[in-house]
């Protein structure tokens, strides 16, 4: 496979922006190789910058559920670029995306857009700290709720790539407000809130775990988190960037009937673009300024281009249900294809193939994988077309555009693995 087009492009990358990308993920650190500088993608599939063709499985890590460039979206961009880009004023179209929101999430019933994940998972720990006045955070080890300073303190995705428990740059006063506990563990969130109960603002957990990989709570685990943030008076905030629309049209509290006191969304919700949001019970958003006296604000926060997108493609989640039953049965299909020495690790269209015999519930069983094995595994389907995370340590996902031909492919090409 010619690559050079990508390895002259990451060579000049690389003396502009540090390590040649703009999210460390990208940079195959983890898998070892040149990342692809992608060119163009449409439905199931990415070209690189000489012209090669993958099956993609990262769909810009969890929005692309359609697929590259699906017309609903496309449509709606073309038309909102004739009237504008941004108004730094308030528009219809975020009072729509914001109804739909609330009417697709059970339990949002404010929500306020922002630009990126880490924006709502900030914002959101803000306002229950100041709807709590309380300074603790309880995460889990493994979780990754992008590059909030509090929350970089043992993460998933990026920093479990690069093997950095902790990153620099964080004041250690930051840090100390937030507590890591194991994932799926109830003795010992029962214990953090036997000593800390009444110091606790905020639990903060992915309902299901992608930045680990793809790891599943037991319904115990996300219930006694439920039972004990109600008992101390603590807020529990699913973090739906990753699952919400993408489990259901309600994500994973839908799935599971779990009512968190705040949620937080992007990817999905955004059609590709930025957009994130986060939002919850009306008594602690009503919080947030300029209703309330927790700030939070930003200059291109719900603009129209990324609304657009985003409205397009929730409604046509709504309007199209038979869109989850189809990756549902697509990924199931990507878990058979490999042998028992593999963990499969599935939630839905969420799905983690761990290098490893045993199962996979924490971040200290998922750590154990064989790190090198799945870097073959990558480059193996790269090579033949198939483009998979680059590390162990990410989810994988299906959208509605992989066709059963595509998936079948991607089947024989991952069995040709294990039987090479
Ligand atoms: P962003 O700031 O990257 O939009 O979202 C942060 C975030 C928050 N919460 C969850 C559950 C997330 O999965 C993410 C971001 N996910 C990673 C993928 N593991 C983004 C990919 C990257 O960092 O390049």
């Amino acid at each position: 496979m010619n690559t050079s087009n990508s390895e002259n492009l990451f060579a000049r990358a690389q003396h502009v922006t540090p390590g040649g990308v703009n999210s460390p993920v990208r940079a195959f650190r983890g898998v070892g190789g040149t990342p692809r500088f992608m060119q163009r993608g449409q439905g199931p599939r990415m070209w690189d910058a000489d012209g090669n063709s993958y099956l993609d499985y990262i769909g810009s890590w969890g929005p692309h559920i359609l697929g590259h460039r699906p017309e609903p979206v496309i449509e709606a961009l073309r038309e909102v670029l004739e009237l504008g880009t941004s108004f730094g004023a308030p528009t219809g179209r975020e009072v729509e995306l914001a109804t739909e929101i609330i009417g697709a999430v059970p339990s949002i019933e404010m929500v306020r857009l922002v630009n990126s994940g880490t924006e709502a998972t900030m914002s959101a720990l803000r306002v229950a700290r100041g709807y709590t006045k309380r300074d603790l955070t309880i995460k889990f080890e493994g979780c990754y709720h992008g590059h909030v300073d509090s929350l970089l303190v043992k993460a998933g995705s990026g920093m479990a790539t690069l093997g950095i428990a902790d990153t620099q740059g964080v004041p250690k006063a930051f840090a100390d407000t937030t507590i890591a506990l194991p994932y799926n563990d109830v003795p010992a969130l029962e214990a953090a809130f036997a000593n800390y109960g009444d110091k606790i603002a905020a639990v903060i957990v992915e309902p299901v775990v992608g930045n680990m990989g793809c790891v599943i709570p037991t319904q115990d685990f996300l219930q006694a988190m439920r039972q004990l943030t109600e008992k101390h008076g603590a807020l529990l905030i699913f973090d739906e960037v990753m699952t919400g629309f993408r489990l259901a049209l309600g994500g994973a509290q839908q799935v599971f009937n779990i009512k968190p006191d705040l949620t937080t969304l992007g990817k999905i919700i955004g059609g590709g673009l930025p957009l994130a949001a986060y939002g919850g019970r009306e008594d602690i958003m009503k919080k947030v300024a300029p209703a309330g006296p927790v700030y939070q604000a930003g200059t291109l926060s719900g603009n129209p281009v990324a609304v657009s997108a985003g409205l397009a493609m929730v409604r046509y989640l709504k309007s199209h249900p038979e869109v989850y039953d189809r990756i549902d049965k697509s990924t199931a299909a990507l878990a058979a294809a490999v042998p028992s020495s593999i963990t499969v690790n599935r939630f839905g269209s969420m799905i983690t193939f761990f290098f490893k015999p045993t199962p996979v519930t924490d971040w200290e069983s998922a750590k154990t994988a064989d790190t090198k094995s799945f870097g073959d595994f990558f480059h193996y389907l790269l090579e033949r077309g198939v483009y998979f995370p680059p590390s162990q340590f990410e989810a994988a996902f299906i959208s509605a555009a992989h066709t059963d031909e595509d998936i079948a492919t991607t089947v024989n090409v991952i069995r040709s693995y294990f039987e090479s």
